[in-house]
This record gives structure tokens, sequence and C-alpha cells, in this order.
């Protein structure tokens, strides 16, 4: 409990408060950086998570850039400081733009977790064709086994008013068919077209997909209806430009939509599942996802690939 109310204060300043340990991983499409670092804020050392990111330009400053501007002449011009390459009309350069108009985003996990190290550490991918056996045998024990209040801290935090309240787009605190739309902590709500929101159901039963049946239908097609008429009413996006999808298996086990803009792409990989995928296969067999085989890709250190490992199962290298 103490521990509890001590974190509750925690709000860094500056990485001066955390010690650099070592790259964790570098994203290629983006060249932002994923590192481990130690803090002492906690009272003992502990693990941080830092994400380095390019924040975006803000649309309204481009024009100052440039000359001809007044607010220009308050501000450091975009300076040419290295000339990389020139070839006839083809030019590319290092540049240095006025750091109030380059901000930083970083983002912070701290203190980070083993699991939260693990999901950020790049590792080899295995391929997981899940029968419904598999997931009776290894899968559900291992969503069930999961420490929920530590890890979904954050998600009922925002389900009970009590963090980004300011920032909810969409409340509705039914026990049962409830949800709350927020914009996700990966978009800043200022380009449209990497609009990003979370759906969260309020409901603590489905956990997973292979939880969802027949009966959830009316709720799902509800809380993606509720996203699609916010993206338009806020922020002006069309439902034609967006794209609302499940993870399977999710990394946190309390039933969430993931709706984007299609320009984001970042939808990749067999783990999104379509939320219209999903209430098409319901309609026509309300058990669909009790009953068929579903991909996940899982780290080769997962403990559902270490449990099958033990039992003989064989991945073939
Ligand atoms: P994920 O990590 O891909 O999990 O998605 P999943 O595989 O279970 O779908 C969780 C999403 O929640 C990510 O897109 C995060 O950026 C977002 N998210 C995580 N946290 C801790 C927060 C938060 O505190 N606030 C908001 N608004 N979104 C968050």
């Amino acid at each position: 409990m103490a521990e509890e109310s001590q974190a509750k204060e925690i709000m860094p300043q500056s990485l001066a408060d955390f010690k650099f340990e070592k790259i964790l991983n570098i994203i290629p499409e983006t060249q932002n950086m994923i590192v481990l670092a130690t803090g002492n804020m906690t009272g003992k050392p502990e693990p941080a998570l830092v994400f380095l990111l390019k924040a975006q330009f803000e649309e309204s400053n481009i024009p100052i850039f440039f000359a001809g501007s007044e607010e220009g002449d308050k501000i450091l011009p975009v300076e040419f400081l290295q000339n990389l390459q020139h070839n006839d009309k083809f030019y590319n350069f290092i540049g240095k733009c006025d750091p109030r108009l380059n901000p930083l985003f970083v983002k912070l996990i701290y203190p980070a977790t083993p699991k939260d190290i693990e999901k950020y550490t790049p590792t080899k991918t295995l391929v997981l064709r899940e029968t419904p056996e598999i997931y009776s045998k290894y899968v559900k024990s291992y969503i069930e086994s999961r420490a929920v209040e530590k890890e979904l801290k954050w998600v009922w935090n925002i389900l009970d008013g009590i963090s980004e309240k300011e920032r909810v787009i969409y409340h509705d605190d039914d026990p049962e068919t409830g949800f709350t739309i927020v914009p996700d902590t990966k978009w800043d709500e200022r380009n449209m077209k990497y609009l990003y929101f979370t759906v969260l159901a309020k409901t603590r039963k489905i956990k997973s997909l292979r939880d969802i049946n027949g009966s959830h239908i009316e709720f799902l097609k509800r809380m993606k209806e509720e996203a699609m008429k916010a993206a338009k009413a806020k922020y002006g996006v069309p439902s034609a430009q967006l794209l609302c999808y499940v993870h399977y298996l999710p990394s946190f086990m309390q039933l969430h939509y993931h709706v984007i803009n299609i320009e984001r792409g970042d939808m990749r990989g067999p783990r999104c599942i379509l939320v219209d995928d999903i209430i098409d296969n319901l309609q026509r067999d309300p058990e669909y996802y009790q009953k068929s085989n579903l991909t996940i890709p899982l780290s080769e250190t997962h403990e559902i690939v270490s449990a099958m490992k033990a039992d003989g199962f064989v991945f073939e290298e």
C-alpha cells in the first residue's frame, strides 16, 4: 500500500533521472529507439523502458520554416548543417530545426516488469496454429495466470474515470455492456492520418477472442459504431478510412479494440483480426471462436512455447 501511494507521486523530469543500460531495439521504419535504463525514484534501482520517438511536426508550423513568415523572425531558421549528397538538382542535407518546433515524443514505462521488458526485446518469432485443444491445454491457463491487478491497472483507471478523464471520447459505465473510447497513447491527436483509438470494454469476463460468442454480437457492433461516430464527429475522419480490430493473442487480457486510420499502416501480421470479420463469423456460427483454429505468433522465449516444448511439442527448425 505504501509502495502504491509512493508510485503515484513519481513524475520524472528528464532522462537525467535514469541511467542508460542498453538499446533494446531500433524500429527500422522510423529509426525510433527502445532503450533499457535504470531509475532510483522508487527508492531502489528498477528498470525503465524509454521509447525515443521523433514527434510529428505540427502542420501549422511548417510555413515558419520558410522565408516570408512573420513568426519566422522569432525562431531559428532551419539550417543546413551538412550536405550529404549533391548531384545536379538533387540535394540531401542534415538540418537543424528550432528545438521548440521539433519535439521529441518520449514514452516511459517505469518501473518496468520483466514481462514489459520481454515484450520489447526482439526475439525469434514462431508461428503456432492454435487448435481448441492447444488453447484448453496451454493458452487458457496462461491467460488466467496473468497478474491482472498489476497489468490492467491502467485500463481500470481509464474505465473508472481515474486517469485520462479529459481525453476520454465516449464512456458508458454499464458493467456488462459498457465501454470507454480513448485516444491511444501512440497518437498525439494532431495528425488525423495517424488516428488511433483504444476501445476498452468494461466487463472483465471477456479476456480474449476465445471468450467471444454469438451473444456478444450487438455489444461488438456497438463498440465499433460508437468509435466510428466519434472519429467522424470529433476528428472528421470518416469510417471508410478506419480499421477496427483486436489482437489475438492480446497482450492484456480484457476485451479491447484498436481503431486506426488505415493510412497509419501499422496493422500488420496475423495478430490483427478485423471486428467485421469476427461479427460475420459469429453470425455464421455463434461458437466460431470456441471451435476454430487461430494463428498466433509467439516469441521463442514465451512461456506457452516453453510449456509445449516441455510436453514434447516440436516447433520445426
Ligand atoms: P497492445 O500493447 O498492442 O496490446 O495494445 P494488445 O496486443 O493486447 O492489443 C494496447 C494498446 O493500448 C497500445 O496501442 C497502447 O499504446 C495502448 N495503451 C497502453 N497504455 C499503457 C495506455 C494508456 O495508459 N492510455 C491509453 N490511452 N492507451 C494506452
